[in-house]
């Protein structure tokens, strides 16, 4: 049996805001927009890839908290989770990622029913609507 590869997204909220971060392939998700992440390295911990992947991909140092309570089968090898992260240091770029957006509960709302969200990640949206009423 071969163990399951884990793609790590960042939940980044702040100031009642979450991140979201737009997409610019494959062409099937080009211009929907995603929790930044990405897959762990073979023995690396979801944290500590999650740290890495959004160093690489937003410019930024962050704290990574809780983890979301859905997780999606992306493939029957790869399994992916949300984790809560807060940034300790820089501001965002959207280094690999079109454009980056803090999007309110409202915004997330319409964003999802307008299906402009990457799909897997339209699992969150009720515990990401839940967070945003709260941070
Ligand atoms: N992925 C996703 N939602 C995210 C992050 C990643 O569905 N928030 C998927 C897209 C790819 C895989 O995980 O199938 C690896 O991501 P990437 O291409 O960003 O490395």
């Amino acid at each position: 049996m071969t163990a399951r590869r884990v793609v790590v997204a960042g939940a980044i909220v702040a100031d009642r805001r979450l991140l979201l971060a737009q997409r610019g392939y494959p062409a099937e998700v080009d211009g929907l927009w995603e929790l930044p992440g990405g897959k762990a390295e073979l023995g690396e911990s979801p944290e500590s890839a999650l740290r890495r992947e959004l160093r690489e991909e937003l410019g930024v140092e962050v704290r990574v908290g809780t983890a979301l309570r859905e997780s999606v089968a992306l493939r029957h090898d790869l399994v992916l989770v949300a984790l809560r992260a807060y940034i300790e240091d820089g501001s965002p770029r959207a280094v690999e990622h079109r454009a980056l957006r803090w999007v309110d509960a409202d915004e997330l709302r319409s964003l999802h029913a307008e299906g402009s969200l990457v799909p897997a990640d339209t699992a969150w949206v009720p515990e990401l609507l839940v967070d945003l009423a709260r941070r």
